[in-house]
């Protein structure tokens, strides 16, 4: 059966799932996007997703036209048109079809997309064995310019620093912002463990508050571990004990080299496999729950 997906109300075999040359989305990145999980019929935090695309959307004037129940009806509509108990969850919101003008205004009604497939992940042995990174020179976007806090479809600055990555032969890159703060990667936040404490950059510098840091520093807090936002530099991450990186696609994936310097002991280490055990039962309790 030929994947279907939601666009604007109506499902759509993946083929003929098609939007106007004329949208913003594409003309200009106008427009917002979340990218969930589930497992096993379990939707990750899916009001903490619609929460921040709301937010989002807010933050740019860009009315949605489904409520957040309805949003979450089309989303588990989706799911189960296309019979997937474990997907990957991408919901884009468009400002709609315009002119070629900048002008939002000439967008009467903003698109609606929800695809819903298989979710490719960093290979297994990644996990066990921790990721190698690399600093990238294309600095974060200032949140005085485009805040990173706005989940936007203009993903150019992120893009920038991932062909550093892959040029160099790296898969994810550490973003610093305009000062030379430690900020996050380019589709992942970062975390480090020092004298036991987890650390991780404000938002503020130019991150993205990502729902998987959010759960991530609940579970260190629940299991006894002092949580602290911090500004960082380089220096700290490559004097850390542990490093890894959070997200929707990646999970939390230990990082044991950075920059060419090794992280503490070149392996991934006590509190990161711990916190990756906790955050795999936590994807099966929390979310919303549907079945086929
Ligand atoms: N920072 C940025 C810039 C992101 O885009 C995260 C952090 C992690 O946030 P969550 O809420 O997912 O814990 C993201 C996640 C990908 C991919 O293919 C990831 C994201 C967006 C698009 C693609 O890895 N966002």
């Amino acid at each position: 059966m030929e994947l279907k997906v939601y666009i604007d109300g109506n499902l759509h075999p993946k083929s003929e799932a098609k939007v106007s040359v004329f949208d913003h989305g594409l003309l200009y990145g106008d427009g917002v996007f979340e990218g969930i999980r589930c497992y096993n019929g379990l939707v990750f935090r899916l009001n903490e997703h619609l929460d921040r695309l709301y937010e989002s959307a807010h933050t740019i004037m860009l009315a949605i036209p489904l409520s957040k129940k309805e949003m979450t009806q089309a989303v588990l509509q989706t799911l189960k048109a296309n019979q997937l108990k474990n997907a990957y969850i991408r919901l884009v919101v468009t400002r709609g079809v315009g002119d070629l003008g900048l002008d939002p205004r000439k967008c009467k009604k903003a698109t609606v997309i929800i695809i819903t497939d298989n979710i490719v992940l960093y290979p297994e042995t990644l996990y066990r064995n921790g990721l190698e990174i690399i600093t990238v020179p294309t600095v974060r976007n200032l949140p005085e310019a485009l805040n990173p806090q706005i989940k936007s479809l203009n993903y150019l600055n992120n893009i920038m620093a991932k062909i550093e990555a892959t040029s160099a032969g790296y898969q994810e890159a550490i973003m610093l912002n305009f000062q030379g703060y430690v900020t996050e990667c380019t589709g992942d936040n970062i975390f480090l463990i020092k004298e036991g404490v987890l650390i991780t950059p404000p938002a503020y510098l130019g991150a993205l508050k990502g729902i998987t840091r959010d759960a991530i520093m609940e579970l260190a807090l629940k299991q006894g571990v002092r949580c602290e936002e911090k500004v960082i530099t380089r220096h700290e991450v490559f004097n850390a004990e542990e490093v890894f990186l959070t997200g929707t696609a990646a999970e939390i994936i230990p990082v044991v080299k950075v920059d060419g310097r090794k992280i503490g002991q070149g392996k991934p280490g006590r509190l990161t496999l711990q916190l990756m055990k906790a955050f795999h039962k936590l994807t099966k309790e929390d979310g919303v729950r549907y079945s086929l």
